[in-house]
């Protein structure tokens, strides 16, 4: 993770996108910038200065950049002797050969040995006002008492331990525990099914299940021992489930299970970077565990939800823990926008510096209400594009020079060592600006993903044959004319409508605008003529009246204006939820089996937040198609 620098910009936002006011208040601080400031280390690299020489070096001089970064940031217990033997078209990934560390002592011994009582964690527990504060020193002993535990009861090293807990510190100490003695983690999300759980055992093969006695979220207490149960009756390999307490209530325990010990509190001052993901989502293991921590940040742990006791516990939050960074997802943005800004006015925001988004395309109603209702307008807004196989971000409006512009709804620039290409349709690489493509990435860099797990093959297949000597990424992704990046979304939602490829997130986002509208998702489905035609979904506001007909009238003239008549939805449905993720992403495949009555094949549903809500749409679609 690239923390922040610490120096004073300036900040500006004009808009480039279609169809949005370039009307953004300036806001201008004092400073300067040099390249030290972005990164410490470019001292060494000869004539590079400012931002984008940077950005230059790092890619076309990437064995001498990683090396660097990787020697200055990181304990290597031994060094290595290659930065990179890598070849992109046969899948071959290695990094830093013949190196040897261990992320656990980066993320705790190298930070207790610096400061130990910083505070590493505060986990910001469901029950509002009982946050908990860790420091790197209590997170360290906490962590080796776990490793200690899994050691007597036999993983060794390159076993597999499966963590079903939800985001608090002893799952946090599991993970780096485990790192620690060289065993792998698979946290599952601990909202997930029996079945899908036990799915998740079995591919891990894992031996020991961590878990705790109940989770609490959202004011709901989940049965999580009892779910592990039912799980490991079908996965033999499990000898030890080891479970924590997370509430009083007592669970049955078997021979199998092994309670876990209580640990120490305190409290102390720090820098918090608050990232409120689960850990079982990739962004909860790059930015609340191990980028913060590698970096010696404070890190909050959210257990709750946006909007439990209210809609405005994230606010509530920022202001009792003086969060500086807030990093969160476009779909709790969407779904706080619609409860008014009442709920964000009630606190005091003053700590934020930068609130990150990441999961999704960030339409433009709610990345200008982050801006200016929760930012107050003087907080850079980062849309951040990565993936689960990048390890963190590549593509983010920021680090960028102190007068650079940041456009809505765009992650804009590639990261350092990232090199971005858009690929056409046979597989060329399109140099031109102002076009639109598959995005790839032309070169390898440390944190990428090497393999799949068990299936090699499948890795190659997926990410590197598709564009020969690229890493395929399976997004669309819109390059503007000064060169900056927008994402259109993956590239199996892209809807062709008589020959005119138009991607689902362009759509939302106009969809999205309109007064009435909270938010909407948008999928192609068969149609004679047309090849393809649009099927929108559409959630309304809170307390929002408003006449179907209305609605109808002003989506069409609204998508027409911005877009084109081509691009009007055939279909419209009211519904009161989209089926998304548990990380907040919309299932558009689901909706597409619905609307292509293929109900048969909907799936694994237990990863939904909700899968309620797939019956209403269900329901709702019979009606349409009987009308
Ligand atoms: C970190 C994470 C990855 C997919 C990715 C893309 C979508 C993520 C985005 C974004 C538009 C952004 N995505 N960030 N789309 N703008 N800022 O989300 O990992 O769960 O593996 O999902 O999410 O489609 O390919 P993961």
């Amino acid at each position: 993770m690239w923390l922040p620098s610490r120096f004073s910009f300036k900040f500006s936002v004009s808009a480039l996108r279609r169809g949005v006011p370039p009307s953004y208040p300036h806001v201008v601080r004092r400073g300067g910038c040099n390249t030290a400031a972005f990164m410490p280390e470019a001292a060494g690299f000869e004539g590079v200065s400012g931002r984008a020489a940077l950005q230059e070096f790092s890619v076309s001089n990437s064995e001498d950049f990683w090396a660097a970064v990787a020697r200055q940031r990181l304990s290597w217990i031994r060094p290595f002797h290659t930065v990179q033997d890598c070849d992109l078209s046969r899948g071959r990934i290695k990094w830093f050969q013949g190196g040897m560390l261990n992320v656990s002592v980066n993320c705790l011994d190298r930070q207790v040995h610096i400061c130990p009582e910083r505070v590493a964690l505060i986990w910001e527990r469901d029950e509002r006002g009982s946050e908990v504060r860790y420091t790197y020193r209590q997170l360290l002993e906490m962590t080796c008492r776990v490793g200690n535990l899994l050691k007597r009861h036999g993983v060794r090293k390159g076993d597999c331990v499966t963590i079903y807990m939800p985001t608090c510190p002893l799952a946090v100490a599991s993970m780096l525990a485990c790192a620690r003695i060289g065993a792998a983690h698979n946290v599952v999300f601990a909202g997930f099914s029996a079945d899908a759980l036990a799915e998740r055992i079995r591919d891990a093969q894992s031996s020991i299940v961590i878990t705790m006695n109940q989770g609490v979220r959202g004011g709901k207490v989940t049965e999580l021992k009892k779910t592990v149960d039912t799980a490991v009756q079908s996965c033999p390999t499990v000898r030890h489930v080891f479970v924590a307490m997370r509430t009083e209530t007592l669970v049955p325990m078997t021979d199998r299970d092994v309670l876990m010990d209580e640990y120490v509190f305190s409290y102390h001052d720090g820098d918090v970077f608050g990232c409120v993901a689960d850990i079982g989502w990739i962004t909860g293991h790059s930015y609340i565990v191990y980028g913060p921590l590698a970096n010696g940040a404070t890190t909050v742990l959210f257990e709750s939800t946006p909007v439990y006791p209210d809609p405005g516990r994230y606010w509530e939050t920022v202001e009792r823990l003086k969060i500086n960074q807030f990093y969160g997802a476009p779909t709790a943005i969407r779904l706080l926008l619609k409860y008014g800004d009442q709920w964000v006015n009630k606190y005091d925001r003053s700590s934020l510096k930068t609130l990150g988004s990441v999961g999704e395309p960030i339409n433009t109603e709610a990345w200008e209400w982050y801006h200016r209702v929760v930012g107050e307008g003087r907080c850079p807004v980062v849309d951040t594009w990565w993936q689960t196989e990048t390890g963190g971000i590549c593509i983010a409006p920021k680090p960028s020079e102190p007068d650079e512009e940041i456009v809505p709804g765009m992650a804009m620039r590639p990261f350092f060592g990232i090199k971005p290409v858009l690929m056409d349709t046979e597989g060329k690489v399109l140099t031109a600006n102002n076009t639109s493509g598959a995005l790839c990435i032309a070169q390898p860099w440390p944190g990428m993903a090497r393999t799949i797990h068990n299936n090699h093959e499948r890795f190659i297949e997926t990410y590197c044959q598709p564009y020969p000597g690229y890493f395929f990424t399976g997004d669309g992704a819109y390059r503007s004319p000064k060169g900056y990046y927008q994402i259109t979304g993956r590239l199996d939602d892209v809807i062709n409508v008589s020959g005119h490829r138009i991607g689902t997130a362009e759509i939302e986002d106009v969809v999205n605008q309109c007064p009435a509208v909270a938010e909407s998702a948008v999928i192609g489905y068969s149609h004679d003529i047309k090849g393809q035609g649009i099927y929108a979904f559409v959630v309304l506001k809170k307390n929002m009246k408003i006449k179907e007909e209305d609605l109808y009238k002003q989506l069409n003239s609204v998508v027409s204006e911005k877009i084109a008549k081509y691009a009007c939805p055939d279909f419209i449905l009211l519904v009161k939820r989209l089926p998304k993720t548990r990380s907040g992403k919309i299932m558009r495949r689901v909706l597409r089996k619905v609307v292509e009555s293929d109900l048969d094949s909907l799936g694994d549903l237990s990863t939904l937040d909700d899968p309620a809500a797939v019956q209403e749409i269900i329901e709702g679609h019979a009606k349409i198609s009987m009308k």
